[in-house]
């Protein structure tokens, strides 16, 4: 066996030979990649992120929608190192705690808004998001068994939701490609469609029609698997791995009114929009409804650490806490002492560089205007944004919306031409998506707006030479 860390620093091909011999990716088609060798992302600062060849990438996806606070912050590695030296890890199992994990979980308390009758006083803790929602269902089922409705177990979701990787999460999630590996979905979980208006608008439909009519199909799936057997209703509030798909505005205020109806508990997945990114600290004040339970990772530590957690709404905590006893779940690492402690600093940082009021009232704002201009692009379909994130659809023809055929890739062929010009930028199907660091400058999205549409000027030119268009 060779000991890496004493030989010479490794040259790239080294790396990915060694990449190839050992390392499984996430979501990788391993003969592919030994053909083209990883990309070695090496270092970072700011917003922009150099790989082992001295390319300097923007990165309009926070490494994975994660670094909501920029690279290179020092108080995160302080903090680490701090609380590495004063105590790297105790569990909170057996009638124990640490400090950073209480001070996290009473400053996410405060954080969260209250709304109506609900409020968030309770957390806990994971090391991500697929984990989080593990234990969404692990505490929905306990719910309504100590609710004395136990019958209710099914969890209705969305087809092309991400709510993560673990089999419970798989099986929220609405992604027909996880589904078709392993024997997915786990039974009790079952999906509707989702309020893309641009797919599934109707000629001559408005968008806040079109919302009123997708929110419909929860309260059909309702009634098709009997009311009073589900138990909960799981949804990002704009889906991020689907696409950045944004809501019509009539959306989420029917999907609170057929929850409330029915009484069954909402749940939040703000994985990818809590911490700032849609311009507050958790998604659901920008759209005003009423979640149960919140779920959360990501941007807590802006990705320096992992951390998620759930945010359990008073309705689920006083029946959980008063009548529940002992609930049969946790993780060695839940409240981990040092990531909680990032989080603290990470939080710091956002409360006095105001990262949420910066995107709800400025570069927000800006983003919204620049991918108005964008939207003028004859490739571009549709173009939105919400917050610090955005979408944009490649179509054959702007006229009549036509949409390229999936196995052209187009939206990969775009991919390529964002990374050979520095911009990282992530295709999903025809769809262009950005979720940029939340420390951008003005000057920061003017460069990052070149750079797109430098890479859907190069993409049309390609696609025009290959008779495509
Ligand atoms: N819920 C949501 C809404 C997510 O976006 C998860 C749960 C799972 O989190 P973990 O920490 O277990 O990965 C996520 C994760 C992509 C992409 O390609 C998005 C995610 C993960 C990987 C890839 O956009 N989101």
């Amino acid at each position: 066996m060779t000991n890496l860390t004493s030989l010479p620093p490794l040259s790239t091909q080294q790396v990915q030979a060694l990449d190839s011999a050992h390392f499984i990716h996430p979501f990788t088609d391993h003969g592919d990649l030994a053909t083209r060798g990883a990309r070695v992302i090496v270092r970072s600062e700011g917003i922009y992120v150099w790989d082992s060849e001295g390319e300097k990438l923007l990165d309009a996806m926070s490494g994975l929608w994660c670094v909501n606070a920029g690279y290179g912050r020092k108080a995160l590695a302080q903090a680490a190192y701090d609380q590495m030296m004063t105590l790297p890890f105790y569990n909170s199992f057996f009638q124990t705690t640490n400090v950073p994990a209480v001070k996290l979980a009473a400053r996410l308390a405060a954080l969260a808004p209250k709304v109506g009758d609900r409020s968030f006083e309770h957390v806990f803790y994971s090391s991500s998001g697929s984990e989080s929602n593990d234990s969404n269902v692990r505490m929905v089922r306990r719910y309504w068994d100590l609710a004395g409705q136990p019958q209710r177990k099914v969890i209705i979701s969305r087809h092309n939701a991400y709510h993560g990787s673990t089999m419970a999460g798989a099986s929220l999630g609405g992604m027909s490609s996880m589904h078709a590996q392993g024997d997915l979905p786990i039974p009790n979980i079952t999906h509707i469609e989702q309020p893309y208006f641009f797919e599934n608008g109707l000629p001559g439909e408005s968008a806040e029609e079109f919302g009123l009519r997708a929110a419909g199909w929860l309260e059909e799936k309702i009634l098709l698997v009997g009311a009073d057997k589900v138990a909960a209703f799981i949804a990002e509030p704009i889906q991020g791995a689907g696409g950045v798909i944004i809501p019509p505005t009539t959306y989420w205020p029917e999907i609170q009114r057929i929850v409330d109806k029915y009484g069954i508990l909402l749940i939040s997945d703000e994985v990818i929009c809590a911490f700032g990114r849609l311009g507050h600290w958790f998604a659901y004040e920008k759209f005003g409804y009423k979640p149960d339970l919140v779920t959360f990772a990501k941007a807590v530590t802006s990705g320096y650490i992992p951390l998620g957690g759930v945010m359990v709404g008073n309705r689920v905590a006083q029946v959980l806490i008063d009548k529940g006893g002992e609930f049969n779940h946790g993780y060695t690492y839940s409240g981990h002492p040092v990531a909680c402690a990032v989080a603290l600093a990470n939080l710091d940082i956002m409360e006095q560089e105001q990262l949420p009021q910066r995107v709800r009232d400025d570069i927000g704002p800006y983003l919204a205007r620049c991918f108005e201009g964008i939207a003028e692009h004859p490739l571009v379909g549709v173009a939105e944004t919400c917050g610090f994130t955005a979408g944009l659809v490649l179509v054959r023809n702007k006229r009549t919306r036509e949409r390229f055929a999936a196995d052209l890739s187009v939206g990969m062929i775009c991919r390529r031409h964002c990374f050979q010009n520095g911009l990282i930028m992530r295709a999903v199907g025809d769809r262009m998506i950005i979720a940029p660091p939340l420390t951008m400058t003005h000057a920061d999205i003017d460069e990052m707006m070149r750079l797109i549409r430098l890479a859907l000027d190069l993409t049309q030119q390609e696609l025009t030479q290959k008779g495509l268009i």
